[in-house]
C-alpha cells in the first residue's frame, strides 16, 4: 500500500504498512484500485457526454466511489471489491450505450478503460499495480493526487446535496474531466495545475449547491446555545455529516422515549430551525470525531455513522455501532439506503437503544454556534460599526479539521493568545479547540463565531465577500482577515482549492502541509498564492498582526 491523503499519514510522507487511521494495506490497494476503475468509467463518461448521454447511475457511483475512499469514510474490504465489481460493469454498460449511440470506441484507450477481471485475486494483483506510485515523475503525481483529493472532498459535498434533491450536472461532467485527465501523460504540469485551480471553482458550486440545499430544506442557521450535558434516557448518537440521516432519525425516534445526541461534524445540526422542534434532540455529546473511542464508549446508547469520520472501533462499543451510505466496517452493523420516496429505515438504531442505558455525563452546559451567512448577515451593521470603531480589529478564519496529533494544541494556543479584539471565524471540527474555551465577546458579538461545518466554509467566504463589498474594496486580501486553517482529510483539501479559486492568499496551513505536495508543487502554491505552514504562536502572532 502507499497512502498519503490526510494530514496524518506516515512520517509526513505515506502509509506504507498500515495507514496510521486504521485502514488495512488490502483496503488501501482496493481503493487504489476503485479509483483506478473511476477513472476508466470517467474516460468513457466524457465521450458519452458528448454524445449526449448522461447516466445518473454512473455519476452517482463515481461520487460514492469517491466519497466512500475519504479518510476515515470505510475501511471494509468486500465493500471494495463489491464496488470494483459493479464499477466494472456500470463502465462496460457505458460502452454499450456509446455504440448504441453511434459512436466509436477509440482503439488506443487508456487501460483504467479497457481492463477487466473477475475474481478478488485478480483485483489484488491489478491494485498492486495501479496506485499512487504508478505515476513516477512526482510532481506530475503531486498534482494528479490534489486534483483527485480535491474531488474526493467535492464528490462528498455533492451526495450531501444530492440526499436532499439537489445536484447539477456540471459538477458531475468536472469530475469526470478531472479522474480522466490522471490518465494523460500528454498533460503538463502546467495543465495539471490549472485543472487544480479550476477544481477549486466547482468546490465553490459545490458547497454552494450544499448550502442551497440545506439552507432551503432546513431554514437558515440562526445563533443557537446547544446543550453539552446529558439526559437519565437511553439514547443514540449520530455522527458525521448527513443532515437527511438526521431528519430520518428524528422522525423515527419521536415518541419512542429514545433521545437523539449529536457528536463531532454534526453539532451544527442544532442551529437548523427545521431541527429545533423535536424536543428529544437532546444536544451534542463530547468532542471531535477523533475522540470518539473514548465517547463511544461513555455514551453507552447506540451509535449511527452517516458519513466519515470514523475510527476503527473497539470492542467495548462495535456491537452498538451501525453505519449507513458510504460508511463501513466489517463486522459493524450497516442501514441500506433508503427507498426511493421512504425514508431510512433505523428501526434496527432505534430498537438496540431501548435496550441500552443513558448516557455518562462527560460534561455540562452549553456552546453557542449558528453564525451562517444569513445569521451573520442579520447582525451586519453591528459587526461593521465594530470593525469601523476598533473594537474589532482582526477576524482570524481557524476553519477545517481537528485530529489527534499533539501538534494541534497549537490552535488551542493560538485562540487563547489571541487578541481580546479579534473574532474568530470557524466552521468543520477544528472548531472544537477553542469552541469551549470562554473567549468572551466583543460588544455582544461572541468571539468564536461558528458558521458550521465543514462545508460552511463557504460561508465565511460568503461573508467576506460581503464585507469586501460593504467596506468597498477591491481585493479581498484587503480586509482585516487572516486565515490560519487546520487540515486533516480531503474535504479540508476542496476547501482550500476553492478559497483559493476565490482569491484569497496567504492562508496558513497546518499543522502540517501536506505529504503530497511535492517540493515543485509546494512551491507553485506559496509562490502563487502565499501558502505557508505554521510556526510557533508567538511567531505566527506576530506575522498575523504584522508586528
Ligand atoms: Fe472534520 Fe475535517 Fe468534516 Fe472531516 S472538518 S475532519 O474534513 O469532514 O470533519
Ligand atoms: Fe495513512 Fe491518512 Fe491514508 Fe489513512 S488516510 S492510510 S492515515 S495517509
Amino acid at each position: 500500500m502507499f497512502c498519503f491523503q490526510c494530514q496524518e499519514t506516515a512520517k509526513g510522507t505515506g502509509c506504507t504498512i498500515k495507514g496510521v487511521c486504521g485502514k488495512t494495506a488490502d483496503v488501501s490497494n482496493l481503493q487504489d484500485l476503485l479509483i483506478y476503475v473511476m477513472k476508466g468509467i470517467a474516460i468513457n463518461s466524457l465521450q458519452a457526454r458528448e454524445l449526449g448521454i448522461v447516466r445518473q447511475d454512473i455519476d452517482k457511483f463515481v461520487m460514492e466511489g469517491l466519497f466512500a475512499t475519504i479518510t476515515n469514510a470505510n475501511f471494509d474490504n468486500a465493500r471494495f471489491v463489491a464496488l470494483v465489481r459493479e464499477g466494472l460493469a456500470l463502465r462496460d454498460s457505458l460502452k454499450a450505450d456509446i455504440v448504441k449511440a453511434g459512436g466509436v470506441l477509440p482503439a488506443n484507450l487508456h487501460d483504467s478503460a479497457t481492463w477487466t477481471a473477475d475474481s478478488a485475486e485478480e483485483f489484488d494483483q491489478k491494485a498492486a499495480q495501479v496506485g499512487i506510485l504508478a505515476t513516477e515523475n512526482e510532481d506530475v503525481r503531486s498534482l494528479r493526487e490534489l486534483l483527485i483529493y480535491g474531488l474526493k472532498g467535492m464528490a462528498a459535498y455533492a451526495e450531501h446535496a444530492f440526499a436532499l434533491g439537489y445536484e447539477d450536472n456540471s459538477i458531475f461532467a468536472f469530475m469526470m474531466k478531472g479522474l480522466a485527465a490522471t490518465t494523460d501523460d500528454s498533460l503538463s504540469a502546467d495543465q495539471l495545475v490549472a485543472l487544480v485551480l479550476e477544481a477549486g471553482k466547482y468546490g465553490v458550486d459545490v458547497m454552494a449547491l450544499l448550502d442551497k440545499a440545506n439552507t432551503t430544506t432546513y431554514g437558515n442557521p440562526e445563533i443557537t446555545k446547544v446543550n453539552i450535558g446529558v439526559r437519565n434516557n437511553p439514547a443514540i448518537l449520530i455522527s458525521g455529516h448527513d443532515l437527511r440521516d438526521l431528519e430520518d432519525l428524528l422522525k423515527q425516534t419521536e415518541g419512542t422515549g429514545v433521545d437523539v445526541y449529536t457528536h463531532g461534524e454534526m453539532l451544527p445540526a442544532h442551529y437548523y430551525p427545521s431541527f429545533k422542534k423535536y424536543d428529544h434532540f437532546v444536544g451534542n455529546y463530547g468532542n471531535a470525531w477523533w475522540k470518539q473511542d473514548k465517547e463511544f464508549e461513555s455514551f453507552n446508547g447506540a451509535i449511527l455513522l452517516t458519513t466519515n469520520c470514523l475510527v476503527p472501533p473497539k470492542d467495548s462499543y462495535k456491537d452498538r455501532l451501525f453505519t449507513t451510505s458510504v460508511v463501513g466496517y466489517e463486522g459493524v452493523k450497516h442501514i441500506p439506503a433508503r427507498e426511493e420516496g421512504k425514508v431510512k429505515d433505523f428501526s434496527a438504531v432505534i430498537e438496540l437503544a431501548k435496550t441500552l442505558p443513558a448516557p455518562t455525563e462527560i460534561e455540562t452546559g452549553e456552546i453557542v454556534g449558528g453564525f451562517a451567512h444569513n445569521q451573520v448577515f442579520a447582525v451586519a451593521d453591528k459587526v461593521v460599526d465594530a470593525v469601523k470603531s476598533g473594537a474589532i480589529k482582526r477576524f482570524f478564519v481557524m476553519a477545517g479539521c481537528d485530529g489527534r496529533m499533539k501538534s494541534r494544541d497549537y490552535y488551542a494556543e493560538f485562540a487563547k493568545a489571541l487578541p481580546k479584539d479579534t473574532i474568530i471565524l470557524t466552521a468543520g471540527c477544528a472548531k472544537y479547540k477553542y469552541n469551549k474555551l470562554e473567549l468572551g465577546d466583543i460588544g455582544g458579538i461572541p468571539r468564536v463565531l461558528d458558521a458550521g461545518q465543514c462545508n460552511d466554509s463557504y460561508s465565511l467566504a460568503v461573508i467576506a465577500l460581503k464585507l469586501k463589498e460593504v467596506f468597498g474594496l477591491d481585493d479581498v486580501n484587503q480586509l482585516p482577515i487572516s486565515y490560519n486553517i487546520a487540515w486533516y482529510e480531503q474535504k479540508a483539501v476542496i476547501v482550500l482549492l476553492a478559497l483559493l479559486y476565490l482569491g484569497v492568499k496567504n492562508i496558513h496551513l497546518g499543522p502540517t502541509l501536506p505529504g503530497f505536495l511535492s517540493p515543485n508543487v509546494a512551491k507553485v502554491l506559496v509562490e502563487n498564492f502565499g501558502i505557508a505552514g505554521i510556526t510557533t504562536v508567538e511567531d505566527d502572532m506576530k506575522i498575523f498582526m504584522g508586528e
